[in-house]
């Protein structure tokens, strides 16, 4: 494989296999023509950067009908509006703003009411159509160079350029940082907010890694390649979300923002952990192996107690989950879920059916393995009733527990 930066050769140090799309939910009469990959990962020692090997098309991942809302957790509601909240140090009331992946506008749509101008790029239709309708300006587009030619009152003239669970997904990093140095103000911010790598390493949640995270960052990673790009990074700030998060700060090299005590904390604890360079890689592979054995162990220990398994949410994570784990519907009889575009249809590649959420509790699981373990606690607290009627659930980071 080729670094996506340097373009030089990097040998991928695992893989997990056969992958489908992760958010390709399909009906029965397309598991025939289903689309494979292999899902190989490896890290650029130069960029300290974790990356994956190949991946699909990006109009195969992010199309008209892409299947996921940030609106449908509260949590991330709530956690978007503490976002903008915070991010209003960087503003005054003439502002601009750009957000790149804006989905259905749950982040934009706290400056609605506001003099600030602000716009989302936003490549799949389903959800931009969404924003649009709730009065928000969302652009159809991917966000590059060659999309960006009618901004002109943006042209350097940006003072946040921001995003959440998005710069992972976009293949051109150079294209990228060379748009946002187009856009960026003088004394503006580029802040975006990803899975983090130091959370993956230690909890072992390998299911971040999928098609569409193509990167998986760290504090160092983004501090050399923001170097790169005559940018600094001045701010690291750790995030719970989705399973441990991390939002990066990073403005033009000449501002005079100073960079705060936090960047050198945590680039040091990286480092301490090896997360610069690739002696971590050995450990992580070996953790993965021995997390899939032990879940494939437990349900099949819970099936041969004849026990009903449920999944509960159909999340990305589980496409890469179900399939490392060769997990399918003679193990988990179906998974529940809130989106619309899932029901009715299948898990990509493992073939389990998804059913409406709302047939959950009618089901009566025994046992309901955890998907969205990264909205663990909204998830707890809208379903007591489950656990109070008895049943069980199955979380498998750090290790496999049945609760
Ligand atoms: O980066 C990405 C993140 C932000 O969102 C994307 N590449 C795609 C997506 O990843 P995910 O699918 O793993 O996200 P979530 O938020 O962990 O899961 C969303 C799915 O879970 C949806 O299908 C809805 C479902 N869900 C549910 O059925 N009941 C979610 C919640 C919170 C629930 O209570």
């Amino acid at each position: 494989m080729k670094c996506k930066i340097t373009g030089k050769k990097i040998i991928p140090f695992m893989s997990f296999g056969k992958m489908p799309i992760a958010n390709g939910f399909l009906n029965k009469n397309d598991f025939k023509k289903e689309f494979f990959y292999e899902l190989k990962v490896g890290f650029s020692e130069k960029f300290s950067l974790f990356q994956l090997d190949e991946y699909p098309s990006i109009k195969k991942m992010f199309h008209k009908n892409y299947p996921f809302y940030t609106s449908s957790s509260n949590y991330m509601i709530k956690h978007f509006k503490e976002y903008a909240n915070w991010s209003k140090k960087y503003l005054n009331s003439k502002s601009k703003i750009i957000e790149l992946g804006s989905n259905d506008g749950t982040f934009l749509k706290n400056f609605k009411n506001t003099n600030i101008e602000a716009i989302g790029f936003e490549p799949s239709k389903n959800v931009s159509d969404i924003a649009k309708k709730k009065g928000i300006k969302s652009i159809n587009r991917f966000f590059n160079l060659e999309n960006i030619s009618d901004l002109k009152d943006f042209k350097t003239n940006t003072d946040l350029i921001c995003g959440a669970n998005v710069v992972c997904h976009i293949p051109d990093l150079i294209n990228l940082f060379n748009t946002v140095d187009k856009l960026l103000s003088k004394d503006g911010v580029f802040v975006f907010e990803e899975p983090y790598l130091g959370s993956v390493y230690e909890k072992n949640s390998y299911d971040q890694i999928y098609d569409e995270h193509i990167y998986i960052f760290s504090g160092v990673a983004i501090s050399k390649i923001a170097a790169e790009f005559d940018l600094k990074l001045i701010d690291l700030i750790p995030q719970s979300t989705h399973g441990g998060s991390m939002r990066y700060v990073v403005c033009r090299k000449n501002s005079k923002k100073s960079q705060s005590k936090n960047v050198n904390k945590i680039i040091s604890y990286e480092k301490k952990i090896n997360l610069d360079n690739s002696q971590f890689c050995k450990n992580f592979k070996n953790n993965c192996e021995i997390s899939k054995k032990n879940l494939k162990k437990k349900l099949i220990e819970l099936k041969n107690q004849n026990k009903k398994i449920c999944g509960y949410a159909a999340t990305s994570k589980s496409t890469t989950v179900l399939n490392y784990c060769n997990i399918g519907p003679e193990i988990i009889d179906f998974i529940t879920d809130t989106t619309p575009e899932k029901i009715g249809k299948y898990s990509p590649g493992s073939h389990i059916p998804i059913i409406d959420h709302k047939l959950f509790l009618k089901e009566k699981p025994d046992v309901s393995v955890l998907f969205a373990w990264n909205h663990a606690k909204e998830i707890m607290n809208k379903e007591k009733i489950y656990k109070f009627n008895g049943g069980k659930w199955l979380t498998f980071f750090p290790r496999v527990k049945v609760w």
